[in-house]
């Protein structure tokens, strides 16, 4: 499943990795797994880890390279975890001798020479333990497999999504052979600040709940400002409406503001009905049960939601016919 992947590696005497804009733990925990296991296992190559966005958890993840387009250029780029060219953080991935995707979501645009997309893989992460599984037979380093594993740990959310597999389970299996701390992990993963909890608290007040069974809020500048919390602490909090038994669909929409421009970027989550399609065509996309969409007015976003509430209507006649 990983024909010619290591060969290209073993190849190239410069490799650099990238991953997504505004990274979540599986962009990150894929490029850091990676890259730390590249420079462990050759160490005469010269390996970068790409990317200007400091994304979620900037204390757990060391700081991204420095590097110039010469280098860029002579070298081997590959991607983790981007469905498409634009979402790349930093757009010179597109200079490289040679361009690999690795990713797992649906719906994605191709745009290396080689890929290896696995839709069924819960995360990035599951990818490449497997493929490092496939390559080193003992245990992983202890800071490698910590990297894939929260990687893991954030897009199953703790192992409870649909995409979690027997598979899933078996790669954790992997990783933890490596002495991982678990409950350490999920604390730094997971355990938030009391500002984030008493945002928290206005989200729950604010949410709106149609009686088709989707919630949603929007949060403005001036609430992030108010509480303290950051657009991408905001943003985290989607887990918050997780759990509740009548929400089918739940969305959460956070405002930017980029050169005086001001809109709306969404996260939508679903239990069971796909909500990817209707991300794509507000410029965003994402996995069935989880996507994003960007950049939206506030009609838009209403408009969003509509079509979900419409979408639970229509499953729930489905089922009752
Ligand atoms: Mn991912």
């Amino acid at each position: 499943m990983f024909d010619g992947l290591l060969h290209e590696i073993e190849k190239a005497p410069i490799i650099c990795v990238f991953r997504h804009l505004i990274p979540d733990a599986d962009a990150l925990g894929s490029q850091w797994g990676l890259v730390s296991w590249l420079r462990l296992k050759y160490p005469t190559k010269k390996i970068y880890a790409m990317g200007r966005h400091v994304g979620v958890k900037p204390e757990m993840f060391p700081a991204p390279d420095v590097v110039e387009d010469d280098t860029i250029c002579d070298s081997l780029a590959i991607v983790l975890d981007t469905a498409n060219s634009k979402r790349v953080d930093d757009q010179r991935y597109s200079l490289a001798k040679m361009i690999i995707q690795i990713d797992h979501h649906p719906l994605h645009e191709t745009f290396g020479q080689k890929k290896y997309i696995f839709e069924h893989r819960a995360a990035t992460c599951e990818i490449i333990a497997e493929f490092l599984e496939s390559v080193v037979v003992k245990p992983l380093p202890k800071h490698i497999a910590e990297y894939l594993y929260m990687g893991l740990l954030t897009d199953t959310l703790k192992f409870s999504t649909n995409n979690t597999s027997a598979h899933t389970l078996r790669i954790a299996a992997y990783l933890a052979q490596s002495d991982l701390n678990f409950s350490k992990l999920n604390e730094e993963m997971f355990s938030v600040s009391s500002k984030e909890y008493k945002f928290s608290n206005y989200l729950r007040t604010n949410t709106i709940i149609e009686p088709c069974g989707l919630a949603y809020s929007f949060v403005t500048l001036e609430m992030m400002e108010e509480y303290g919390v950051s657009a991408n602490d905001a943003k985290e909090r989607i887990t918050d409406f997780g759990g509740v038994r009548d929400f089918e669909v739940w969305a959460l929409f956070i405002e930017h503001n980029e050169n005086g421009r001001r809109f709306f970027n969404g996260s939508l989550r679903s239990k069971s009905i796909a909500v990817n399609d209707i991300a794509h065509q507000y410029r965003g996309g994402g996995h069935r049960n989880a996507a994003a969409v960007k950049e939206c007015s506030k009609e838009e976003a209403l408009i969003i939601i509509e079509k979900c509430c419409l979408r639970i209507k229509e499953a729930k006649h489905n089922d009752t016919v």
